[in-house]
């Protein structure tokens, strides 16, 4: 029997500082192997299959530091398929920045890529009612800056986890999105 090729997509997630990346990154990765890149990105791959077709992603993690910005730009950005705007929904600043920070980077060096929206630490907005981000505000936000989609994930919850995976393959192959591929 011959064996199906996986398509690869290669996938950036980007964001401010202790927003989450890492912690989701690795809960991604869970059984795989993740290469270190260094001070300001690391990688691995996570195969999976979507409507019985095989996907290979390999996700890239990313310091949140504006001033590796530069270096992550060059390192990283290059032939990037999938973008994921990281921010916690337990600080709204963050939110702010992917419009101030992280989409002006991708207007800048890769324009035509898939830009996703990615809510991090959900569990942690259970107990709080102020400055949080709410699931609304963040999808007028992705509608409002015609992202390819949007959703929210807790790294603890390994279904959700799972979730994000095939939602990254179906913003990239645009099966959902009339207009927002939203979870
Ligand atoms: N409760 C909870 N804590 C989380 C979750 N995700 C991340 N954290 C915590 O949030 C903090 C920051 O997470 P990181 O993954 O290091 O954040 P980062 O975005 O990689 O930060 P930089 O590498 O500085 O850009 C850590 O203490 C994590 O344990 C989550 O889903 N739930
Ligand atoms: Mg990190």
């Amino acid at each position: 029997m011959t064996r199906v090729v996986p398509t690869k997509i290669k996938c950036v997630m980007i964001g401010d500082s202790n927003v989450g990346k890492t912690t989701i990154f690795q809960a991604c990765l869970l059984n795989s192997e993740q290469e270190a890149g260094g001070d300001v990105c690391d990688s691995g791959v996570a195969e999976l299959t979507v409507d019985n077709i095989p996907y290979e992603i390999t996700l890239y993690d990313t310091s949140g530091r504006e001033s590796d910005i530069p270096l992550i730009s060059s390192l990283t950005f290059p032939r990037t398929n999938v973008f994921v705007l990281c921010y916690s929904v337990i600080s709204p600043r963050s939110l702010e920045n992917v419009e101030k920070v992280w989409l002006k980077q991708i207007a800048k060096h890769r324009k035509k890529a898939v830009t996703v929206l990615l809510g991090l630490r959900t569990d942690q907005r259970l107990d709080k009612t102020q400055n949080i981000v709410t699931y609304y505000q963040a999808k007028d936000f992705a509608e409002k800056h015609n992202l390819s989609g949007f959703t929210e994930c807790c790294a603890f919850d390994s279904i959700r986890t799972e979730i994000l995976k095939q939602f990254i393959v179906k913003c990239h192959t645009g099966k959902e999105k009339d207009q927002c591929c939203i979870q």
